[in-house]
C-alpha cells in the first residue's frame, strides 16, 4: 500500500488513453460500431422494412439524448414487438431449466416472482435497472446500438451496463447478430443480478480502463467467450451462462450439441482466439465455475502492462487511479 500514491488526474501517464473517472463521464462513452445495421446491411431482416427502420431511429435518438442521472425513458412497445418478446421468452422458459446455469435459473425465478419477466409485455429498462441495483448495485443506461469495446467495457468498471432498447426484427426471433433489448433482458440481466458474476463483469471493466488497443482487443475477446458465449460445469454437466446463448434458442441448442468444440477456459489462450460475430460460434469455452473463472482472470490481468492500478469507490461512483510504479 505505501508504495501506491493517488495520482493527480493530469499526472496520469500520458501514454494511457483517456478513460472516464466518474460515472457521469460515460456520457462520452457512447461511440457506435457501424456493423449489421438495418440501414446499411442488405442482409438485415429490417433492411426492406421502412417502419422498422424508422422505429430503430426513434429509439436510437433516446439513447443519444440520455445523460447521466436521467430516468431511462419509457418505451411503449408495439404489439409486434411484444409478440417477438413472447416467442423468445417462451423458448427461454422451456430451455433454461435444463440448460442454463443455476445462477441464471435463480435470478430468472426472482424476476418472474417480481412480475418483471412476464410473457405479455417487455420489461422497461428503468424497472430492470432498479432490480439490478437492489441485487448487485449494477444499473443500466440506454445505448443506441453496438458500442466500441473500449466504451462498453469502461461502463462495466462503474457497475453500469449499457443496454440497447430496440427489439430485433419479428422475422428473426431466434438469432440475431446484433444486440437488442431481448438479448440484454433475457441474456444479460439475470446474471448481472448474481453477485459473483457482477463482480467478474466489473473486473473486466476495471482492467480495460486506460488499457492499450491490443489489451482492449484481448479483454473484449475474453468478454465474448465468457459473458456472451460462456459455458460452465455443474455437477458434471455443461450449462450455459453466456448471454448470447440464453437469448438465442438457435445458438443455445448448437452450443450444447456435438457440432461445435468445447475447450477449457484459460484467459491467456481464450484472449487470442479469433471469433466471428455473424453466425453461431464454432468454439465455446467451459469454465469450472464463476469463482474459478474469476481467479484465473485475476491472475491473467495481473500480467498486463498497465503502469497504474484503479479502484472503484462506490460511494462517489469514482474510479481512483493508484500509481504503482
Ligand atoms: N446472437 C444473440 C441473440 O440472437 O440473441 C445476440 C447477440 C449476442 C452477442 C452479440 S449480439
Ligand atoms: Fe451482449
Amino acid at each position: 500500500f505505501s508504495s501506491m500514491n493517488l495520482m493527480a488526474d493530469n499526472n496520469l501517464n500520458v501514454k494511457a488513453p483517456w478513460f472516464p473517472k466518474h460515472a457521469s463521464e460515460l456520457d462520452n462513452c457512447n461511440h457506435l460500431m457501424t456493423k449489421y445495421e438495418p440501414d446499411l446491411d442488405m442482409n438485415h431482416p429490417g433492411f426492406a422494412d421502412k417502419v422498422y427502420r424508422q422505429r430503430r431511429k426513434d429509439i436510437a435518438e433516446i439513447a443519444f439524448a440520455y445523460k447521466y442521472g436521467d430516468p431511462i425513458p419509457y418505451i411503449d412497445y408495439s404489439d409486434v414487438e411484444v409478440k417477438t418478446w413472447r416467442s423468445v421468452f417462451k423458448t427461454v422458459q422451456d430451455l433454461a431449466p435444463k440448460h442454463a446455469c443455476a445462477e441464471y435459473r435463480a435470478a430468472f425465478q426472482k424476476l418472474q416472482d417480481e412480475q418483471i419477466f412476464v410473457d405479455n409485455r417487455l420489461p422497461q429498462l428503468q424497472e430492470m435497472s432498479d432490480f439490478l441495483r437492489k441485487n448487485t448495485g449494477f444499473s443500466l443506461r440506454p445505448a443506441a446500438g453496438l458500442l466500441t469495446a473500449r466504451d462498453f467495457l469502461a461502463s462495466l468498471a462503474f457497475r453500469i451496463f449499457q443496454s440497447t432498447q430496440y427489439v430485433r426484427h419479428v422475422n428473426s426471433p431466434y438469432h440475431t447478430p446484433e444486440p437488442d433489448s431481448i438479448h440484454e433482458l433475457l441474456g444479460h440481466m439475470p446474471l448481472l443480478a448474481d453477485p459473483s458474476f457482477a463482480q467478474f463483469s466489473q473486473e473486466i471493466g476495471l482492467a480495460s480502463l486506460g488499457a492499450s488497443d491490443e489489451e482492449i482487443e484481448k479483454l473484449s475477446t475474453v468478454y465474448w467467450f465468457t459473458v456472451e458465449f460462456g459455458l460452465c460445469k455443474e455437477h458434471g454437466q455443461i450449462k450455459a451462462y453466456g448471454a448470447g446463448l440464453l437469448s438465442s434458442y438457435g445458438e443455445l441448442l448448437h452450443a450444447i450439441s456435438d457440432k461445435c468444440e468445447h475447450r477449457a477456459f484459460e484467459p491467456a489462450s481464450t484472449a487470442v482466439q479469433p471469433y466471428q460475430d455473424q453466425e453461431y460460434q464454432p468454439i465455446y469455452y467451459v469454465a469450472e465455475s464463476f469463482e474459478d473463472a474469476k481467479d484465473k482472470f485475476r491472475r491473467w490481468v495481473s500480467t498486463m502492462s498497465r503502469p497504474f492500478e484503479v479502484r472503484f469507490n462506490p460511494h462517489t461512483e469514482r474510479v481512483e487511479v493508484l500509481d504503482s510504479v
